[in-house]
């Protein structure tokens, strides 16, 4: 599985994260988390910045001025990728629980949401995925869209501020049968009521991968008017060209969907 792993630069921490990396990333460098994507096309479109609360997170140095976010078994896959400067070796700095990140302002290449997103809870992200960090876009990912709507819905419980998850859901791709807003199509024609429908989820990821592709056309930015099938690898080309991203593959893969 060939992903993008996209670099989200910190911007301002949580305070509870801001004191559980004080001290351990020197002053002046750089931190992201670090999202698997197999959507660039769709990165115009994000809002904000999945962790999974629960999951524990490294914090790895990749030089003097740039520190990596995920989880420490993507660390490790990394390490054999050419991403660390030693074969094989990776440095955590230190390991911070997913919900201590919650709150924290990130800049989301191409994202229209300039000012940053923040990293907000998602509880289906697999540790065993990715770089267990997914970043969120529910224009056109129908978990995203159930997760933002929930999150908005319970900002007391989930103890987030209700406005963290309600930025705009611009129209990222434009296709015949569900319009502008793939995900939130979706999920209302399937009665998908709250991110623990994973059944009726897992349907309508399914629906929405196949129709974005074969019939997508992009309706923002550069590639605006082009098949996705076409722009896809151009913005993919560009966030490597820009060093937003890089490729990340998963040497195997165990699990095949986000619920199992
Ligand atoms: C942005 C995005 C935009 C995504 C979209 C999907 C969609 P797959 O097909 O099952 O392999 N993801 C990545 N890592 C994890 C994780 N650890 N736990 C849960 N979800 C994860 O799914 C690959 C996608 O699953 C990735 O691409 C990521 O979300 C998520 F419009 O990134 B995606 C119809 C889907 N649309």
């Amino acid at each position: 599985q060939e992903y993008t792993a996209l670099k989200l630069k910190v911007k301002e921490w949580a305070p509870k994260a801001e004191e559980a990396i004080k001290g351990k990333v020197p002053e002046g460098a750089d931190v992201f988390f670090v999202p698997a994507t197999l959507r660039t096309e769709t990165m115009y479109g994000q809002t904000c910045c999945f962790v999974g609360p629960k999951i524990n997170y490294g914090v790895f140095k990749v030089s003097e001025k740039e520190f990596y976010i995920m989880t420490d078994r993507a660390a490790r896959n990394m390490a054999y990728q050419g991403i660390f400067p030693k074969n094989g070796v990776y440095e955590q700095v230190a390991e911070i629980a997913g919900s201590i990140f919650v709150g924290t302002l990130v800049n989301a290449p191409l994202s229209v949401h300039a000012e940053g997103v923040r990293i907000l809870p998602m509880e289906s992200v697999l540790p065993t995925k990715g770089t267990g960090v997914v970043t969120c876009v529910p224009s056109d990912s129908p978990d995203d869209y159930a997760t933002v709507m929930d999150l908005a819905k319970k900002a007391d419980y989930y103890k987030i501020e209700k406005k963290w998850a309600e930025l705009e859901i611009v129209s990222v791709i434009k296709t015949p049968s569900y319009g502008e807003l793939t995900a939130k199509f979706l999920v209302e024609k399937l009665k998908i009521s709250s991110p623990k429908d994973t059944k009726q989820l897992d349907e309508a990821k399914e629906l929405a991968y196949k129709e974005g592709f074969y019939q997508g056309i992009m309706n923002i930015g550069e590639f605006k008017g082009e098949k996705v099938e076409v722009a896809k690898p151009k913005v993919r080309q560009q966030l490597l060209d820009t060093n937003e991203g890089f490729a990340y593959s998963e040497p195997e893969r165990k699990v095949t969907s986000r619920s199992g």
